[in-house]
């Protein structure tokens, strides 16, 4: 009976099998829509309920759906159909989930200022290793000096099976391109710089200003991001749009199976250098490099899957030494209890 309810939230057959007829009949589903530092609010299709963010909750993000009991306390949260995460920003050696049940990503980059291939492989690789369908939407087509369709054809490259679509965000006749992605039950993250138009295509798409947009800005750098945490919104009789904030600083961590997905071409390749073990560097009989020689593989697509391969690993491996370090504090912790047990 709350099927009606919460499949305008993105609800699936996926979590309906979570739940035993018991559970469905007594408890209530819901769906984070907003996650603050202090307060998760949770959508059950009739209503939305303020849970305080506390340490009896297990670590969750916008997108997660929720089991409440009846009287809107936490029960559990769902197996996640997929989930983004990215090394936390600054120094801080951990990882932040970015959003969770998602199925489509849209890696939104805009045609005049933030054009940049290095930075569409970057997305690829997170939304290859969150297990999420991605879609690189070129923003305002309007506003490009040079030839769309080459740049359409320019990043289809990179992906034999990528979908590319170049739109006005400003124009809801070209928005409409995207609707295929944003059917009933679907849910479409959308992610890229500050200011490349996410929350314009969020407003496009929902047919009304749920979110606040901005012309340009002095400096980015700064801060001035106009969308400052992560939504769900409801397109009427479709999908759910997560609008996110432009990401500042995008460090890839334990991605190494997206890279590798990202950059299925030059696997594929490596399959026929002399050496197994063969790092596309300089080694005799690299088919990878052969291609680069030949002009068949892009000198830049390579220098970048070496970048995000050496980036994810130093930011996979403090991560794994970090594990590491508390693991043996936790050790000599219970060893220091131990000896003090004796002597007491
Ligand atoms: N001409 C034109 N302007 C656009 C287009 N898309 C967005 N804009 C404008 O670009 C500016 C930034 O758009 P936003 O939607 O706020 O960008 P955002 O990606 O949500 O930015 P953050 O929330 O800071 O991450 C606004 O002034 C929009 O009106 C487009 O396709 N064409
Ligand atoms: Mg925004
Ligand atoms: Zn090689």
């Amino acid at each position: 009976m709350h099927f009606e309810l919460l499949q305008p939230l993105g609800w699936q057959p996926y979590f309906q099998q979570q739940l035993t007829l018991e559970e469905w009949e007594r408890d209530r589903p819901a769906r984070i829509v907003d996650y603050q530092r202090s307060v998760i609010t949770v959508d059950t299709g009739e209503e939305r309920i303020a849970l305080p963010v506390s340490m009896s909750l297990p670590a969750m993000t916008v997108g997660d759906w929720v089991l409440l009991d009846a009287d809107g306390r936490f029960l559990r949260c769902f197996t996640r159909s997929s989930l983004f995460a990215r090394k936390a920003p600054g120094t801080a050696q951990r990882a932040q989930l970015v959003a969770a049940n998602i199925d489509t990503v849209f890696i939104v980059c805009s045609l005049n200022q933030d054009y940049s291939l290095n930075r569409i492989e970057r997305y690829l690789a997170l939304a290859h290793e969150a297990g999420v369908e991605p879609v690189v939407v070129l923003s305002k087509a309007d506003l490009c000096t040079d030839d769309v369709e080459a740049r359409v054809a320019e990043v289809q490259a990179l992906g034999a099976q990528l979908p590319v679509v170049a739109v006005n965000g400003l124009d809801a006749s070209s928005v409409a391109a995207l609707a295929p992605w944003c059917s009933a039950g679907r849910t479409v993250a959308l992610m890229g710089s500050s200011g490349v138009g996410k929350s314009t295509l969020v407003n496009a798409l929902v047919g009304a200003a749920v979110q606040r947009t901005a012309g340009i800005r002095e400096d980015d750098d700064e801060g001035r991001h106009t969308t400052t945490s992560r939504s769900l919104h409801r397109i009427p009789g479709g999908g759910v749009l997560l609008d996110t904030p432009g990401m500042r600083e995008l460090q890839l961590a334990d991605c190494e199976q997206g890279v590798e997905d990202a950059f299925a071409d030059i696997a594929a390749l490596a399959q026929r250098c002399r050496f197994g073990d063969c790092s596309h560097r300089s080694e005799p009989g690299c088919a990878v490099l052969a291609a680069v020689e030949r002009e068949e593989m892009d000198e830049r697509r390579l220098a970048n899957y070496h970048k995000l391969l050496r980036e994810q690993a130093q930011n996979a491996s403090s991560v794994a030494e970090k594990r590491a370090q508390a693991r043996a504090q936790g050790k000599r912790n219970r060893y220091a209890m131990k000896i003090k047990n004796r002597r007491d």
